[in-house]
C-alpha cells in the first residue's frame, strides 16, 4: 500500500453534560480526526486525547507535530505501508502512543477496508454486541449523582462506574448502593487522585462490593499499586499505568492490578491492545474497553475489539446520546444495555459529511506524497 495524503481535522462537538472527573471538567470534545488516502483505498481515525495533558502527557497540539514531523515522515519512507509494519518503522520515536494509535487506526482502517474485512473478524471477536457502562463524573451533589444513576439505569446501561477523587469518594459510593442495591455491578475510577498513605481511607470502600477501583495512584507507580493491592479487597484496575502489553504482564506479576482497562490508544493501537488482552487473557484477568468520549470513529473500533474473549466486564462504551446531541457517525444506539459490533469493512463507519463539515473548526494537510 502507498501512502498518498494524510489530511488532519479538527473538530468540536458540544457534550450534553459537563464530565468532571479528578483532572478537570470537559465540556466540549475537542480533538481531530485523521483522514488517509492511499492508492488502495482510505481510512479514518480519531485522536483519544485533549487539548490539555491531564488525563496523559499527550495533547492535541502536540500530536499534530509529532505525527507531521516524526510520524508520517518515518511511515511513508518504508517501500511499502502496512498496518503490521507501523510499529516497528515507529519504535524509535519514544513514547507518543496515542498519536501512534491514531496514524495506526486510519492505515488499519484502509487496509482493511481493501480486502473487504471488518476488523472484529480480523481481531478475532466472538461477539456481535457488548454489553455497555457508563462512566458517570463527580457531580455537585449527591441527589444529582442519584438523578444521572437513576437515568442511565432506565436507559439500560448494565454497569457505572463513579468518578472519584478525595472528598467525593465514600459518601456518593454508599449513597448509590444505599438506592439502586448490592447486586449493581458498580465500579470507581480515581485518576490518579490519591497516594498509598490514603490506603486506610480507600480501604473504606471495600464493604461496598465494588468490581473494582481503578487507577487510585499516581500513573506509572506499580509498586505502590502492588502495595495498595495487599491492602484492599477491591481489585485494582489500571488504566493510566499501562503503556503496553509488557507493561501489562509486570503488572499481573508484581499483583498492581487484578484488572486492565485496555484503551487501544493508550498502548498504541489496536495491534498492541489485542495483546494485552492476550496477556491478561491467558493469566486469567478479566479486561473491558475504556473509553475518551470518542466520536463514533474512535467508538466504532472500540466495539470490535471489545467482542474479544477476554472481555468479560461491561466497558465505558456508551451510547452515542451519552455524549453527544448528535455524532459525526450514524449514532451507536443502545439496545437491550448493549452496543453492536459494526459488521462492515475496516472500522465499518465513516463520517457523515454534512454533521462533519459543522463541527469542523479547522482542515489541514500532515502529508502528500
Ligand atoms: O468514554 O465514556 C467515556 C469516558 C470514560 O471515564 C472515562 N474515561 O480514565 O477512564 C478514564 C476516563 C478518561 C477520559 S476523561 C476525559
Ligand atoms: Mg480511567
Amino acid at each position: 500500500m502507498k501512502l498518498e495524503r494524510v489530511e488532519i481535522v479538527h473538530v468540536a462537538i458540544p457534550l450534553v453534560t459537563p464530565f468532571r472527573t479528578s483532572f478537570g471538567t470537559m465540556t466540549t470534545k475537542d480533538t481531530f480526526l485523521l483522514h488517509v488516502v492511499t492508492d488502495v483505498g482510505e481510512g479514518w481515525s480519531e485522536f483519544a486525547a485533549d487539548p490539555e495533558p491531564l488525563y496523559c502527557s499527550e495533547f492535541v497540539a502536540g500530536a499534530e507535530i509529532v505525527l507531521r514531523d516524526f510520524l508520517l515522515p518515518r511511515l511513508a519512507a518504508l517501500p511499502t505501508v502496512t498496518t503490521a509494519g507501523l510499529a516497528p518503522a515507529l519504535a524509535k520515536v519514544k513514547g507518543h502512543e496515542l498519536a501512534k494509535a491514531a496514524l495506526e487506526t486510519a492505515v488499519l482502517d484502509a487496509e482493511l477496508r481493501s480486502y473487504g474485512m471488518p476488523l472484529a473478524v480480523y481481531l478475532g471477536a466472538v461477539r456481535d454486541r457488548v454489553p455497555a457502562g457508563v462512566s458517570v463524573g463527580i457531580k455537585g451533589s449527591v441527589a444529582e449523582l442519584l438523578d444521572d444513576v437513576s437515568r442511565y439505569l432506565d436507559e439500560g446501561y448494565v454497569r457505572i462506574k463513579l468518578k472519584i477523587e478525595p472528598g467525593w469518594d465514600v459518601e456518593p459510593v454508599r449513597a448509590v448502593r444505599e438506592r439502586f442495591g448490592g447486586e449493581l455491578p458498580l465500579q470507581v475510577d480515581a485518576n490518579t487522585a490519591y497516594t498509598l498513605a490514603d490506603a486506610e481511607h480507600l480501604r473504606r470502600l471495600d464493604e461496598f462490593g465494588l468490581l473494582l477501583i481503578e487507577e487510585p495512584l499516581e500513573e506509572n507507580n506499580l509498586y505502590g499499586h502492588a502495595r495498595l493491592q495487599e491492602r484492599l479487597s477491591t481489585p485494582v484496575c489500571l488504566d493510566e499505568s499501562l503503556h503496553n502489553a509488557r507493561d501489562t504482564a509486570s503488572a499481573i506479576a508484581m499483583d498492581a492490578c487484578r484488572v486492565v482497562n485496555v484503551k487501544p490508544a493508550r498502548v498504541g493501537g489496536y495491534l498492541e491492545a489485542r495483546r494485552v488482552h492476550d496477556v491478561a487473557h491467558a493469566q486469567g484477568v478479566p479486561v473491558w474497553c475504556g473509553g475518551m468520549l470518542e466520536t463514533g470513529i474512535g467508538r466504532a473500533p472500540n466495539l470490535a475489539l471489545a467482542a474479544l474473549p477476554g472481555f468479560s466486564l461491561p466497558g465505558d462504551t456508551s451510547a452515542s446520546s451519552r455524549y453527544f446531541a448528535e455524532d459525526i457517525t450514524e449514532p451507536f444506539v443502545l439496545e437491550e444495555g448493549h452496543l453492536p459490533v459494526p459488521g462492515g469493512p475496516g472500522i465499518g463507519v465513516e463520517p457523515l459529511p454534512e454533521a462533519l463539515r459543522r463541527f469542523t473548526v479547522r482542515r489541514g494537510e500532515l502529508y502528500r506524497g
